[in-house]
């Protein structure tokens, strides 16, 4: 019995050791999987995240490492000795309460500043606007065309040939530009996403850009960003909206002022 019990408390060490080891190991050696990133918010995004990684990493580590040392010191001797036990130990509870209480505060309050600035910042009233609208599981992507008004929507008229259901009679509809999955932005300009659905929850994810964002049928919500990257990236479906959900994707093409305003015209001559 004595010697059954000797061998369980080495494997729990053990084990304890190995899974700190390698929680080390992992964490020192690998990138955390950080898509590159590409728009100006959100490096701000990128760095809470690794000082929560780290500040959490350096907890776990510890408290594992303690968990060891007290079962390896206070092992038992097979005398019979019986362990201390205390009801309660105020010094110790303040230092354990407040020490995390401080630590959590700080990255909330500093989490609730960087949220305040992405998202209760107007957006410049000539930011880009695209409207995005999520179907089983598609995304209609709509600009305005020049005059830049979105034209107005009639659920009644939504079909094949008019996903959306635009009104043919309001005028500021004849040149808005509609495309399937594909979302053109500037670069370096910033954009103003206007996020509508036609049936269910879906959320635009735009990992690169570190944009996310429900789609919520009835109502228009709304993200706006300055892309800092060119090139194609991809814009996927975060909310589980039915059994099409994992092929709902499209791309973002992050270009050029001029060249995108030249491929929009390309665009509305093609209609
Ligand atoms: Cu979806």
């Amino acid at each position: 019995m004595k010697t059954s019990g000797r061998l369980d408390g080495l494997l729990f060490v053990l084990f304890f050791v190995i899974g700190v080891v390698v929680c080390i190991w992992y964490l020192v050696g690998h990138d955390p999987g950080f898509l590159p990133l590409a728009s100006e918010h959100g490096g701000f995004i990128d760095s809470l995240f690794m000082a929560t990684l780290i500040i959490t990493g350096i907890v776990f580590i510890l408290t594992h490492l303690l968990l060891v040392y007290f079962a390896f010191r206070y092992k038992g001797s097979g005398n019979g000795d019986k362990a201390f036990w205390y009801p309660d130990n105020k010094k110790l509870e303040i230092i354990w309460t407040v020490i995390p209480a401080v630590i959590i505060i700080s990255l909330i309050v500093v989490g609730q500043v960087g949220w305040g600035k992405i998202f209760h910042t107007e957006p410049p009233d000539d930011a880009f606007v695209v409207e995005i609208v999520g179907e089983q599981f598609v995304w209609n992507i709509r600009y305005p065309g020049e005059d830049g008004e979105f034209g107005r929507t009639i659920p009644e008229l939504i079909s094949r040939a008019n996903p959306i259901g635009l009104d043919p009679t309001d005028p500021a509809s004849e040149d808005d530009i509609m495309l399937l999955n594909e979302l053109r932005i500037p670069l370096d300009y910033p954009v103003l996403l206007k996020i509508r659905s036609k049936d269910v929850i879906h959320s635009v994810f735009l990992p690169n850009f570190r944009v996310k964002m429900d789609a919520v049928p009835g109502m228009t919500t709304t993200f706006s960003f300055t892309p800092t990257m060119e090139g194609e990236f991809d814009l996927v479906c975060a909310e589980l909206c039915g059994l099409g959900h994992y092929r709902m994707r499209g791309y973002v093409v992050v270009q050029p002022m001029d060249e995108l305003e030249e491929w929009l015209i390309e665009q509305r001559e093609m209609e």
